[in-house]
């Protein structure tokens, strides 16, 4: 059986280690914190994803997946960790250099590594430089020649493509770009995700694979950002953005995204700075989209603080507090970048109604001046209806009763 090590048990490392698992390979999971790795040896994910957890509990329990703090030699390693941006938005590759080292002992002639993280342009090509320098025994760079046959092993650039709340089904169906660090790095990739994959695997170099990735997070970024700016306009011009944008997609050629409190999750808000850092003068639009979804949360708390003024003691209930619909994940979610600027501006009183969470998060479990409710007492108590996130559970709430309240509706959800 081939044995395949994910290092980084995260968002896409646990699908992956699962879904390998469940589909004919043994799975060696490597996470370095330890809460983690209990958590899934003990047979249940420590995230929240549709499936996931038949997945993780039945390859526990048929022995073909196993967590550990360190990676084991294996055919294949996966690399999935997170690559972060510093609080000035520049690449932080700590994790990948970190995992590059803690796999390097393990590595033999033959093995396979991919890299799944989105990551700046250049970065393959760093990694094969960190493993050329730690294993000077093994040929990564040069194209392979059948003299080096016996110390060669091969890196490709695989970077996910999958949709937080669809994983499962996206790891199997999308297409992929395989960038291999040459054509035969990328051959051997191609022909191990064909194992796994239905979707077509599309086979480029690394930088070019690299590049793809970013510019699909820069696409939804950019779109949404004009999306968010046409709101702005409607504003002014006194029409209904969600009825412009409806009408505008019905071109066959237009496809507008949808305006909202900002741009949260952990791919979008961090994706586009790896261009915009390596190049700042190619990257205008890049750029201005971003400032323009990061200052949305700013914007739509100076809308709800502006129209609570017109209340003595308002009581704020805010609809949703999760990064996007149908998720309690509160990474870099703009809702709960408005609830704490309300908090900071001393707005009124505020319930939160978050369907996906049991207890506030850290920030504001302890402020006097925020509550977590239930959706009915948050609708009843409120005089202010602030819509954040479009979850299926505020689908059917009584219109007749948001007309007796101050409504925002951040998402277009109550038409
Ligand atoms: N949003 C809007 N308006 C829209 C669409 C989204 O305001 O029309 C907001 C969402 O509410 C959310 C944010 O944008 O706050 C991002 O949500 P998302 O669903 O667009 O994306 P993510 O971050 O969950 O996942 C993205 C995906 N990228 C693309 O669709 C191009 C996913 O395919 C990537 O794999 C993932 O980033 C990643 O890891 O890079």
């Amino acid at each position: 059986m081939e044995k395949i090590c994910v290092i980084g048990l995260g968002y896409i490392g646990l699908p992956m280690a699962g879904l390998l698992a469940n589909t004919g390979f043994y799975v060696h999971g490597v996470d370095n914190n330890v809460k983690v790795v209990e958590t899934i040896n003990s047979g249940h994910p420590h995230i929240q994803e549709p499936g996931l957890d038949i997945l993780v509990k039945a390859a526990i329990q048929n022995g073909n997946l196993a967590a550990a703090l360190q990676p084991v030699p294996a055919d294949v390693y996966i690399i999935a960790v997170p690559s972060l941006i510093t609080a000035n938005h520049l690449p932080d590759l700590k994790h990948i250099q970190e995992a590059v080292h803690a796999i390097a002992d393990h590595l033999a002639p033959g093995n396979l590594i991919t890299l799944e993280t989105t990551v700046p342009v250049g970065t393959t090509e760093k990694i094969a430089g960190w493993i050329s320098e730690l294993r000077r025994d093994l040929i990564i760079f040069q194209p392979p020649t059948p003299a080096a046959a016996e110390k060669q092993i091969f890196l490709a650039h695989c970077p996910e493509r999958v949709l937080p709340g669809q994983i499962l089904k996206e790891l199997v169906e999308n297409d992929r770009i395989i960038g291999g660090i040459n054509q035969l790095s990328g051959k051997k990739a191609q022909i191990f995700y064909q194992k796994f994959v239905g979707g077509s695997l599309l086979l480029t170099d690394a930088r070019t694979a690299e590049l793809t990735k970013l510019a699909e997070n820069c696409f939804r970024d950019v779109n949404i950002a004009l999306a968010n700016e046409l709101s702005y306009l409607c504003d002014k011009f006194g029409v209904s953005v969600w009825e412009l944008i409806k009408l505008a997609n019905h071109h066959p050629r237009v496809n507008i995204h949808q305006p909202g409190p900002g741009v949260g999750g952990q791919c979008i808000t961090k994706d586009p700075w790896f261009i915009i850092d390596a190049a700042p003068d190619e990257s205008i639009i890049i750029r201005t989209a971003r400032e323009v979804n990061n200052n949305r949360p700013n914007y739509v708390a100076a809308r709800i603080k502006e129209t609570a003024a017109g209340f003595k003691d308002p009581v704020i209930a805010c609809l949703g507090l999760g990064y996007k619909a149908d998720t309690g994940d509160l990474r870099e979610s703009p809702a709960l970048k408005i609830v704490q600027q309300l908090v900071r501006d001393n707005a009124g009183k505020i319930l939160v109604v978050e369907p996906h969470l049991e207890s506030l998060p850290e920030c504001l479990a302890h402020l006097h001046s925020v509550q977590l409710v239930n959706l009915k007492e948050g609708l009843q108590q409120a005089d202010l209806i602030i819509l954040l996130v479009n979850h299926n559970a505020f689908k059917n709430i009584d219109h007749e009763l948001l007309k007796k309240k101050a409504v925002i509706d951040t998402r277009g959800m109550f038409l």
